[in-house]
């Protein structure tokens, strides 16, 4: 079953469906086998090491980093179904070309996530976004990018890992497609995947303990206690690259923490973007049972303000997540 005949089945259950969004997708699709193609030949291509340029957030640009974003871009301009983009590697949001017919999703993504990884050969991943236009004229703006992520019609990203993978969801279940190089189809590989409800891996760098609030510092004390009845302590398992880590929780359980750095003024609410990394994988995690916060609120309900706003994210199983909770409620000093 190919990604394409399984996208197009799911659409045939809607008989409003336009099918915009089943063509939005295989523009996706077309683009990630291309950056995968890339990825995966990094070591032998000039496309490693850095550009010399920086991007909006001060982080040196990788050239893989760039490629990804003009190749989605390229991808995505001309189809029709958006009518605006915006890329962690873009300050504003992008307009679609005018020589460009317009359409009614906007397109919100992160091209290369764990970019810094990509010299070591770790996984690295794209994130994307999809929300529905909500203001009047053709030309999207930035009101249509800063959406709630409860909104999203449609939230996935690709993991350039051992193998290729694509994992999202239109709001109906998370499925998971495996490329096969040999015909450069992806393949139904993971069916309605579901993540338990509670693991026995904690993703986060330790390194940041002490600017951590007490609630964070409480509970990552208490996942190393030793208690067998509640299947601790917890192994910890952190590759530093959001999309293997979350990826890796999502198939086998855990959860993964990028909380509030109280010392780094760069970090006040951590360092992980709202838009196009924390909202989509909220909703792929809530999608397959799980479930996603900033401590406090549930991340698909966050409106966003700015379009390159961070958020605290901890998100994974949902047992786990709720402790997590009850630990910053109960330090809090409110
Ligand atoms: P730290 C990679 O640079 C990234 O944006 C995410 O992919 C990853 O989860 C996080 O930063 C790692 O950050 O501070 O632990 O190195």
């Amino acid at each position: 079953m190919t990604a394409q005949r399984h996208i197009i089945g799911q659409e045939r259950k809607y008989s409003r469906a336009t099918g915009s969004l089943t063509g939005l997708l295989m523009d996706l699709i077309y683009a990630s086998k291309v950056i995968s193609r890339e990825v995966n030949k990094a070591g032998i291509a000039d496309v490693l090491g850095l550009t010399g340029d920086k991007n909006v957030h001060g982080e040196e640009v990788k050239k893989l980093d760039e490629y990804a974003n003009m190749r989605l871009f390229q991808a995505m301009d001309h189809g029709g179904h958006l009518c605006v983009m915006a890329s962690e590697e873009n300050d504003e949001i992008i307009p679609i070309p005018q020589e460009f017919p317009k359409g009614k999703y906007v397109l919100l993504f992160d091209p290369l996530d764990g970019s810094s990884n990509i010299d070591v050969n770790v996984s690295i991943g794209t994130i994307f976004s999809i929300h529905r236009k909500k203001t009047d004229g053709e030309e999207g703006k930035l009101e249509d990018c800063l959406q709630k992520g409860r909104d999203q019609v449609a939230a996935g990203y690709v993991i350039y890992g051992s193998s290729t993978m694509l994992v999202f969801t239109t709001g109906q279940g998370v499925n998971g497609y495996t490329l096969d190089p040999s015909v450069g189809e992806f393949i139904l590989s993971h069916e309605d995947i579901k993540t338990p409800s509670k693991g026995k891996m904690y993703s986060v760098n330790e390194g940041n303990a002490n600017f951590w609030d007490d609630g964070t510092k409480g509970y990552i004390r208490y996942l190393k206690e030793k208690d067998a009845a509640s299947d601790r302590p917890y192994s910890l398992r952190y590759i530093g690259s959001l999309v293997a880590d979350f990826h890796r929780n999502l198939l086998c359980g855990g959860i993964f923490l990028y909380p509030a750095d109280l010392k780094d003024p760069k970090k006040p609410k951590g360092k992980l973007r709202l838009l196009y990394e924390a909202s989509p994988l909220a909703f792929i995690v809530e999608q397959a049972g799980g479930i996603a916060t900033d401590g406090t609120n549930n991340i698909l309900d966050i409106l966003p303000t700015e379009l390159h706003q961070k958020v605290p994210l901890i998100i994974g199983c949902k047992e786990d997540v709720l402790k997590y909770q009850e630990f910053v409620k109960n330090n809090s000093p409110l």
